[in-house]
């Protein structure tokens, strides 16, 4: 068995780890990526579209951001309907703040890219990664790569492994608290080489079910209906995605909306999820392996980000100030912001989507929610900061 030794062992090459590594490194602290799977793999995979301005100052502190300030497009505001109301949210008149539309596989290719290039340690195709003697002063992480088992003894251990990870399944059982709620529908998203049908964002409420119009580029759309949980993505063909988006598309954006093949066409499973806490001594928990949200109101991506901006705090303040107090205040930092979020996706979730069980009373009180939101300018900033992001 290879033995190797580090700072900081951290599992997943997904946004949250890379961008910790990144940050860890431009500090002298020394870090090592377990990834399970290839790095195409990861890079396979279309997820996120709009970074908040916490998100956008971090890539610029990891050193990643040049590819994203020159090609991402910085949006002020986006549009909600509902029937035939069309209403704008203007970010920047209630916020002063915007957002930036950028892919997150082109986020984590420029982390990928950044790490390669400062001689990072990201070992791919790293399989059966487990925790070991996580109640010892150094424990470390086990995994198998070409037939040979290796481990690497750590100071501290990032778990950054996702929703279906092991760092989160490694917690003590008696003192992990979960909180969940799975809705009743999934997201179909296609990727096109279309023009977006608008400069901005379209969020819509329709009867037969929630649709968003989004994009990666200005050559590049991105779109997402509401289909039941349990949809089977082979029933659905570009032609039927392109005819029911339009059907929930207001008229003038289903007239001029350019279609064309998929390259990209999935489906999402929508729940709201929380693990608490996010630190068990030295094993901390980081982004979707602590926490997940519906996509609605394009949180997931930017919460991990805040869980990153804390724990590299705490590692840095611990490696060169041997502070241990922002280690001690970890996982309490990162609740306070990932309970707020969780409740605005959860609210936005539940005003956008078609419910199956939802009676007309419940549907006159959604109708009513948005239409008090575009008529309000309280409503409408109070809203406006929590899509923009939330102070860290
Ligand atoms: P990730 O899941 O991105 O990365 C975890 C990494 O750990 C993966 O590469 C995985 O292969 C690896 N891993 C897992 N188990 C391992 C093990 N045992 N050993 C080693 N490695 C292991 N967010 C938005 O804001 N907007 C969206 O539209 C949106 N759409 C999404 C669609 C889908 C299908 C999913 C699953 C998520 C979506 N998200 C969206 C949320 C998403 O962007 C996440 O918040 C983001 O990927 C979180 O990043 P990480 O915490 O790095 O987790
Ligand atoms: C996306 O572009 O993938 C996207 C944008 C906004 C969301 C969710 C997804 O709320």
């Amino acid at each position: 068995m290879s033995s190797t030794r580090t700072q900081v062992g951290i599992i997943g090459a997904g946004p949250s780890g890379l961008l910790l590594s990144q940050l860890l490194h431009l500090q002298g602290i020394d870090s090592v990526v377990l990834e399970r799977r290839s790095a195409d793999y990861v890079l396979g995979r279309v997820r996120a579209g709009v970074l908040e301005q916490g998100m956008v100052d971090m890539l610029r502190e990891a050193q990643c951001a040049d590819r994203m300030d020159k090609e991402g497009l910085v949006h002020e505001g986006f549009e909600i309907t509902f029937g035939e109301r069309r209403h704008r949210i203007d970010l920047k008149k209630h916020t002063g703040s915007t957002v930036m539309v950028y892919g997150q596989t082109e986020v984590t290719k420029d982390l990928m890219d950044a790490r390669e290039k400062m001689g990072g340690t990201v070992i791919y195709d790293a399989e059966n990664v487990a925790i070991e003697d996580l109640n010892s002063d150094t424990p470390k992480l086990t995994y198998q790569k070409d037939g040979q088992t290796h481990e690497v003894i750590c100071d501290y251990i990032a778990g950054c492994d996702g929703f279906h990870g092991v760092s989160r399944k490694s917690m003590p059982e008696k003192l992990l608290k979960e909180h969940e709620r799975v809705y009743p529908f999934g997201w179909l998203g296609i990727l096109s080489e279309t023009r977006p049908v608008s400069e901005e964002l379209i969020y819509v409420n329709h009867w037969r079910g929630f649709a968003l119009c989004s994009m990666r580029s200005m050559t590049r759309s991105r779109y997402y209906i509401q289909c039941a949980f349990d949809e089977d993505l082979e029933e659905w063909t570009d032609d039927r995605f392109w005819d029911e988006l339009r059907v929930r598309l207001p008229d003038e954006a289903a007239e001029t909306i350019e279609m064309g093949p998929s390259i990209e066409k999935s489906i999402a499973p929508l729940r709201s999820f929380v693990a608490e806490p996010m630190r068990h001594g030295r094993l901390f928990l980081a982004g979707d392996a602590a926490h997940i949200v519906p996509p609605t109101g394009a949180k997931g991506l930017n919460l991990a980000a805040s869980d990153i901006y804390y724990l590299s705090r705490a590692l840095i303040g611990f490696y060169k100030e041997g502070r241990e107090d922002l280690i001690d205040s970890y996982s309490e930092n990162c609740l306070r912001r990932v309970w707020k979020a969780e409740r605005f996706s959860w609210w936005f979730t539940n005003i956008m989507h078609r419910f199956p069980e939802q009676s007309s009373f419940d549907r006159g009180c959604q109708i009513a929610e948005l239409d008090y939101l575009c008529g309000s300018n309280a409503a409408q900033e109070a809203f406006a900061e929590n899509y923009v992001g939330l102070p860290f």
